[in-house]
């Protein structure tokens, strides 16, 4: 399997607000040394490094005013004075509020993102340019014939929408290798989202469109983050209605319960005839994940691994979430390992 990857993330490690802490965000650069560290020890030695960013794909993906924004973000937050080394907000468009875009920096990042786990650090367009190039490449790799590549990315993106930021993910690097299918001539996209978070931002990318389909599995928004999207009863509107399936599940679902989701959305993914498949490949669904609350095993990966080769179908693998570092390249690794068998 051809691994997609660049080094150029290492200077990207932001602040969260974790139960009203400041505190170095568990989205950290150590996660994907792990990744490669146990990608090289098994095997996975077809490493490329992904070509230049086509802003053109991107455009397809996000608001201009929203790249231009993430892209200049920390030096304006520097250049008016703020002392923190990561630009966060302290306010956003609620309720009853105008969704009117402000002036200021700190007031445009409230604008631009929807929780306060996540901020921009000096380095962080430079990893958020390479993830999104990385999508783009192990995409372009499977249009041009290849049954599978794995984009080895951080930070991560199904969070991020089309012009806002959160939950550690600022462009969508998923809904990028998605697009980056379609435009190469392939019809129906199907993107299965297995992080334990809600897919939203992919789900808000398509949910007006038939030909991207989007089906994610995860913690209740009701007890979980991202808390305002993921709900069952979120089908798709206009054309797209049809084309979201949303399965949550409870604080502490274990591998029955979670196997049998994913058949029921394997399922309804072969209803939809996708010709390819985008992986939004989460694995903080394991049960030793210090920020998540399902109890799938290591081996619970493997088995996710054959069944996703079971599918048949060419298929995109995007790094998502997990933050049990120790096991988090076995975890990863193993969902590749089967699906390459
Ligand atoms: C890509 C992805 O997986 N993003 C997840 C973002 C979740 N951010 C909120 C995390 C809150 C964690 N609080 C856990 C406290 C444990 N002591
Ligand atoms: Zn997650």
């Amino acid at each position: 399997m051809r691994v997609f990857a660049t080094i150029d993330h290492h200077d990207h490690h932001c602040l969260e607000l974790d139960e009203g802490e400041l505190i170095p965000s568990w989205e950290g650069p150590d996660r994907a040394d792990i990744v490669d560290a146990e990608l090289l020890a098994r095997g996975f030695v077809d490493v490329s490094v992904p070509g230049p960013l086509d802003p053109a794909l991107i455009a397809r993906v996000h608001a201009p005013d929203y790249v231009e924004f993430l892209g200049s973000a920390h030096a304006r937050w520097v250049a008016a004075g703020n002392v923190g080394p990561c630009a966060m907000s302290n306010g956003w468009p609620a309720r009853r509020m105008r969704h009117l875009r402000p002036e200021g920096i700190v007031a445009q990042l409230g604008y631009y993102s929807f929780a306060a786990d996540c901020s921009i650090a000096e380095g962080t367009w430079r990893a958020v340019v390479d993830a999104a190039r990385t999508a783009d490449a192990a995409a372009q790799h499977v249009a041009a014939g290849s049954r599978t590549a794995f984009a080895r990315c951080r930070p991560p993106g199904h969070h991020a929408s089309r012009d806002q930021f959160g939950g550690y993910c600022y462009l969508n690097n998923a809904a990028i290798a998605a697009e980056r299918l379609r435009a190469s001539g392939i019809d129906r996209v199907a993107v299965l989202d297995v992080d334990y978070h809600h897919g939203n931002g992919t789900q808000d990318i398509f949910y007006s469109r038939d030909d991207v389909s989007f089906c994610s599995i995860h913690a209740d928004p009701k007890v979980e983050f991202p808390y305002f999207l993921g709900h069952a009863d979120e089908e798709g509107i206009s054309l797209g209605q049809g084309a979201n399936l949303n399965i949550p599940l409870p604080h502490g679902t274990g591998p029955d319960v979670w196997f049998a989701a994913l058949d029921e959305g394997i399922a309804w993914i072969d209803g939809r005839g996708a010709d390819a498949l985008v992986i939004s490949l989460g694995v903080d669904t394991f049960i030793d994940d210090p920020i998540s609350q399902f109890r799938l095993t290591s081996e619970d990966f493997t088995r996710l691994g054959r069944r996703l080769a079971e599918m048949g179908r060419p298929t995109v693998f995007v790094m998502e979430g997990g933050y049990a570092t120790e096991a988090l390249g076995t975890n990863m690794v193993n969902v590749l390992d089967a699906f390459a068998l």
